[in-house]
Order: C-alpha cells, then sequence, then structure tokens
C-alpha cells in the first residue's frame, strides 16, 4: 500500500515534470509582415490586377507555430501605400479595436498573442470595408501545429489551398455587395494549379500513391461558400478548424464558409489525378480547380519547405 502511493507520488512528480519542460519549449516568434499594394498576376496569361498584400504576395507568407507558442506581430503600412490597412489572425483571443484596428500609410501596429488553439487559420486585413480590402487579396494562412506531435497522422506532404473570389474592380463596392465576382480562385490564380482547364498552367500539385497528402484549406471568401471536393477521390480525414480533436472520416465533401478553414488528408491507392474543387460548379468552372498528380516519380521537393504554397 505504501509503495503503491508512492508510484501514485512519482507519477505525479512525473507529469509536472513533463508539463513544465512543454511549457518551456513553448517559444516566442516574431512576425514581421509588410502592407503592400502592389500590381499581380491573377492568371497564367499574366494578367495584372492592383493587388493590396501582406508582403507583396497574395496569399501573404505562411505563418507557422506551435501550439502555446507566442507570436510578437507587427504590421507596417508601407510609406508608399495609399490605404489603411489592418491586421486579424483568426488564431488570436484579442480586443477588435486596440488591436484589429488600421493603421495609415507609414505607420506601424504591433500586439501580442499566444495560440491555443491547434489547426489552421484564416488571416486577413480588416480594415474598412474589409470586404473592399480582402477582394484586392489581402489574406493568408496560419497554421498552429499541435503541441504533441503524434496528435495527428504523420503527412508525408503538405499544401496550402486559399480559395477567393477576383472582382473585375474591387474598388467598385457596390458590386462586392452584390457578388459580381468573374472568377474563384485557389491562391490567387484563375486554373492556376490546372493544366486541363488552361493550357497555360505549369504548375500543379504532385504526390505519390499511398502518401499522406494533408491539404490545409482557407476559405477567405469574402461572400462565396466551398464545398471542398477531390474529384476521383476521398478525404479520409478532415479536421474542421484543422484541430486534431474534430477529426471526422471517409468525407466526400466538407462545406467550408467564408472566413473558415479546415485541415483534409488524402490517400490516393491508384496513379493518376484528382481534381480538387469546390464541387459548387459557377465556382469551380470559373477558376477553382487544382489538380494533384500522383505519380511514383512524383517530385521530392513538391508539398515541402516553399513548395508547401505553390507560388
Ligand atoms: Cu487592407
Amino acid at each position: 500500500m505504501i509503495s503503491h502511493k508512492r508510484n501514485l507520488l512519482s507519477v505525479g512528480v512525473l507529469a509536472m515534470i513533463l508539463a513544465a519542460a512543454s511549457a518551456a519549449a513553448a517559444k516566442t516568434v516574431t512576425v514581421t509582415l509588410h502592407a503592400k499594394e502592389v500590381d499581380l498576376p491573377i492568371d497564367n496569361k499574366g494578367t495584372m490586377y492592383r493587388a493590396w498584400t501582406f508582403d507583396g504576395k497574395v496569399p501573404g507568407p505562411l505563418v507557422r507555430v506551435t501550439e502555446g507558442d507566442t507570436i510578437d506581430f507587427t504590421l507596417v503600412n508601407d510609406p508608399a501605400n495609399k490605404n489603411s490597412h489592418a491586421m486579424d489572425f483568426h488564431a488570436a483571443q484579442l480586443d477588435v479595436v486596440k488591436d484589429f484596428g488600421a493603421v495609415k500609410p507609414g505607420e506601424s501596429k504591433h500586439y501580442t498573442f499566444t495560440a491555443h488553439y491547434p489547426g489552421v487559420f484564416y488571416y486577413h486585413c480588416g480594415a474598412d470595408p474589409m470586404i473592399q480590402h480582402i477582394a484586392h487579396g489581402m489574406f493568408g494562412a496560419i497554421i498552429v501545429d499541435p503541441r504533441d506531435p503524434r496528435a495527428m497522422p504523420k503527412a508525408d506532404r503538405e499544401y496550402v489551398l486559399i480559395q477567393s473570389e477576383i472582382y473585375p474592380n474591387p474598388d467598385d463596392i457596390e458590386s462586392l455587395m452584390a457578388d459580381k465576382w468573374k472568377n474563384v480562385a485557389f491562391n490567387f490564380g484563375v486554373f492556376k494549379y490546372d493544366p486541363v482547364h488552361d493550357s497555360n498552367a505549369t504548375r500543379w500539385l504532385q504526390a505519390k500513391p499511398g502518401e499522406r497528402v494533408r491539404i490545409y484549406f482557407v476559405n477567405a471568401g469574402p461572400n462565396e461558400f466551398s464545398s471542398f471536393h477531390p474529384i476521383a477521390g476521398i478525404w479520409d480525414r478532415v479536421y474542421p478548424s484543422g484541430n486534431p480533436r474534430n477529426a471526422i472520416y471517409g468525407l466526400q465533401s466538407l462545406t467550408v464558409g467564408p472566413g473558415d478553414a479546415a485541415t483534409f488528408d488524402l490517400v490516393s491507392p491508384v496513379e493518376g489525378a484528382n481534381a480538387i474543387v469546390t464541387h459548387s460548379l459557377r465556382s469551380a468552372l470559373s477558376g477553382a480547380i487544382a489538380v494533384i498528380m500522383f505519380t511514383k516519380d512524383a517530385d521530392p521537393s513538391m508539398g515541402h519547405g516553399e513548395q508547401i504554397v505553390v507560388r
């Protein structure tokens, strides 16, 4: 009995030591993003578009931290810009006025937050009118990896896809409010990863049969819902908001609303292609299709490092 009590005591001490060690492992990650108003191509032909961006690209840089980390964030609004900008991280729990408020060109904004929930989260400019800033391209993704690396099966490759509408004139607020988009795109390019619908497309996603491909999907909107589906495939697991505790299995599609995100695992038993779409076909057939090729000789760099967001 005494030794049993002693064992319980040592288990308790061990648990405390482990908890302290994992808390100590949490780190502070410094993230500085520059709001930049630039011209960017929105299709494979190189049609230029007046984009408002984080760091000159759409989607903005992928921010990646681990659950429990503190993000020390600064937004710099470049002096050359004409508009106020802001930053709204969906992974943060803060004050919408004080922290997510807009700053003028030449000014900056600083705040910190701790990423308490693992998953994939949207970030975007929240300056007024938000619909205009999102339509111009001011969005990206933050991945908060779970603190326990065994919380999800290990992914062999990872990709980020962000859906959004592209409006002919994002400064015509009335057309945004009336939902008059011309294209829906993944990663701000019409048929960017679809050589089937656009012979100018030179990029697509790649993996080997049997590999677990993890797609971090964000719907930036600003207006359209997504019915996210892999044509000729089945999602092995889907995690709404990317939280490992939300795992659901064997899905054909999951609806992801504007401002929402989810993590999708895809494993193909065969060689060949899947076409990842929003099954809302007016959206898909205007540009929101991404081909993933499963071949035994898939490029080993794809779905790793910089090639998680294929630019
Ligand atoms: Cu903005």
